[in-house]
């Protein structure tokens, strides 16, 4: 499919979340735009767009916001079936790993990166993500709880050394998918910040080589823009998301009522809009902004609560 706005990411090199969705861009081949933000607070262009939403990455697609690496995967998914990220049709599966890897996997290798980088992490970086998580970033506690992180990081990656030992190449199967993106993010992350990975990993040989065929992958084909073109760019478009209802929301909610949406672990600033679609996966909120103009802003559904305004 092609669309007339450009596929903006808005991200930045070291985030692991983001290079999730480097990866489906190198998998599918897709032609998209960078605008580099900001590793902290903060996003004087970005807050605009969002209403508020400050994790990384948002994926911007004229004045639509997608906000959360499900809801970006699903609207990628949506519009480059091919190749699918669901190769083996295992769709719900492969989509619930993210509660895995996002969750569970990511607090792990967050906390063995910060304890084994420790006096290296800088103190503005400390206050910052104080704020997003509403709690003390404390380094010295990560540094005592080393020895209980690489213990639960080799049991993390022997999942996937397990479900590679039949001599497949992705974790699906045959093709590349949902589930090797969710979980290389991980290893990425782990072999980005911290040189002693190959030893963390001595005794896990398919993963070694299956992060291999991971990092080839590549990219996609990107050029960049600025953090103020971007904001450009969605204030000229007009929001493209069409009215959506659903008969089954379980509380009734509908296009037209007004909510506040916020992620239910971190980094919970509530968004307010109008509900413009919603599904079982999905919200879609509109909200006008001085400088952003007219915006449709869209979040997954599990893990973000939406409250009525
Ligand atoms: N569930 C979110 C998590 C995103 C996340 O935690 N990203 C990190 C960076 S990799 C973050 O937001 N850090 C704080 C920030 O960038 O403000 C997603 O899937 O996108």
């Amino acid at each position: 499919m092609t669309t007339t706005h450009p596929i903006i990411l808005h991200h930045f090199k070291e985030s692991p979340f983001s290079e999730k969705v480097r990866v489906i861009f190198g998998l599918k081949n897709i032609e998209w735009t960078s605008v580099l933000i900001s590793r902290i607070m903060p996003r004087p262009d970005l807050m605009p767009l969002t209403g508020g939403y400050r994790r990384t990455p948002v994926m911007q697609i004229g004045a639509d916001i997608y906000c959360d690496t499900q809801c970006i995967i699903r609207e990628l998914e949506r519009r480059f079936p091919e190749p699918t990220l669901f190769p083996d049709d295992e769709k719900g599966i492969a989509s619930a790993t993210a509660m895995w890897t996002d969750r569970s996997f990511f607090q792990n290798t967050v906390n063995l990166v910060f304890g084994l980088l420790a006096d290296k992490v800088p103190q503005d970086f400390i206050a910052d993500r104080e704020k997003l998580r509403g709690a003390k970033f404390d380094v010295a506690a990560m540094t005592a709880a080393i020895p209980q992180m690489r213990d639960q990081f080799r049991a993390h990656v022997q999942w996937i050394e397990d479900q590679l030992r039949d001599g497949r190449e992705w974790l699906g199967g045959n093709k590349a998918g949902l589930y090797d993106v969710n979980a290389y993010m991980n290893i990425w992350y782990v072999r980005a910040h911290l040189p002693n990975l190959d030893e963390m990993l001595a005794e896990f040989g398919r993963t070694r080589a299956w992060e291999t065929r991971m990092r080839a992958v590549g990219h996609g084909r990107s050029s960049e823009i600025s953090t103020s073109a971007a904001l450009d760019i969605g204030a000229r478009a007009t929001p493209l998301t069409a009215e959506l209802s659903d008969p089954h929301d379980p509380n009734g909610r509908k296009p037209g009522d007004r909510v506040e949406v916020v992620p239910d672990d971190y980094g919970k600033v509530k968004v307010s809009g109008e509900i413009v679609a919603l599904s079982s996966q999905h919200i879609a909120i509109r909200r006008h902004d001085p400088r952003a103009g007219e915006v449709v802003v869209h979040f997954p559904r599990a893990g973000f609560h939406v409250l009525s305004a």
